[in-house]
């Protein structure tokens, strides 16, 4: 088993905004650069040490726009520590050339999902000649790729992948496990045992529950050895009956629970060692 149960410190990554959450129904998702760099500024006093970035465009629709990217990674950069991992998932509507593209926007890191997976109504592609094309990419421009598991199948790409074309830049893996996506594997206990058995020897995890699984997979996550994601991406309510008000309290509990475990969060200096991040 590739956890680390006795990790002493938690990492801590925000995902502020997704590309599924609608501004109109969720008015404190950050969606303008701006709000986005406020809330990432927040998150980081709060114990987060990367921010998985999605970014959205004039009428606060998801966008890969190049332009927008690399504006975000500029003022992400200057206005925080944080290690900034753009998404190569985007949209369900994005092109796989557009995701590939990401990377000129230059980030410190970048999301590989190890899979397709259906996504509540939509499928989520990543088909294998794409996941291989991204690595490559990952590996050739030293972006350090994060992978995303949203099942287990997903795992077993991710050992071919590794197989096939070596460690990543930076040398070290670390991935995230996302469960409770309708059509992935469920937030839960025992299915996070059973992903975190089947990683590969030396890499470290962190996960996150979609919606209601949000508080199950992190408290599993904790007493695994795990480290933790949150975020507006992945839940928009902070319990029953009662929106988030912002990222930032999000990211306030998990700190608060990583330290309760006696594993209190990383600093984005202390993460980047963590991760190889240059
Ligand atoms: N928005 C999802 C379709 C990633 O960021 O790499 C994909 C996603 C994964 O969020
Ligand atoms: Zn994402």
């Amino acid at each position: 088993m590739s956890s680390n149960p006795s990790a002493a410190v938690t990492l801590i990554t925000v995902a502020p905004t997704g590309a599924e959450s609608e501004k109109s129904t969720v008015p404190a998702l950050p969606v303008t650069l701006d709000e986005l760099v406020t809330t990432a500024k927040e998150c980081q006093a709060a114990g987060a040490a990367v921010v998985h970035v999605h970014i959205r465009d004039a009428e606060a629709r998801p966008t890969l726009d190049l332009s927008r990217l690399r504006d975000t990674v500029a003022a992400l950069r200057e206005g925080t520590d944080l290690i900034v991992q753009l998404s190569t998932g985007g949209a369900v509507t994005d092109s796989f050339d557009d995701r590939l593209a990401v990377l000129d926007a230059g980030p410190d890191a970048c999301s590989l999902t190890c899979g397709t997976v259906n996504f509540g109504d939509d499928v989520f592609a990543n088909p294998w000649g794409f996941i291989k094309e991204l690595y490559q990419l990952t590996k050739e421009r030293g972006v350090v790729p994060e992978f995303e598991l949203f099942d287990l199948g997903h795992i077993d790409t991710l050992h071919r992948l590794l197989r096939e074309f070596g460690p990543p830049a930076g040398g070290h893996v670390h991935c995230d496990l996302v469960m409770g996506v309708p059509g992935g594997m469920p937030g839960d206990a025992r299915t996070l045992v059973a992903a975190v058995s089947a990683l590969p020897d030396g890499a470290t995890w962190s996960a996150t529950g979609i919606g209601r699984t949000s508080l199950p997979v992190m408290f599993a996550a904790l007493s695994a050895g795990g480290h933790l994601r949150v975020g507006m991406e992945d839940t928009t309510s902070y319990a029953r009956g009662r929106q988030v008000t912002g990222n930032a309290e999000l990211v306030e509990r998990a700190a608060a629970a990583a330290t309760l475990a006696q594993r209190p969060p990383l600093t984005p200096a202390e993460a980047r060692a963590f991760l190889s991040i240059p």
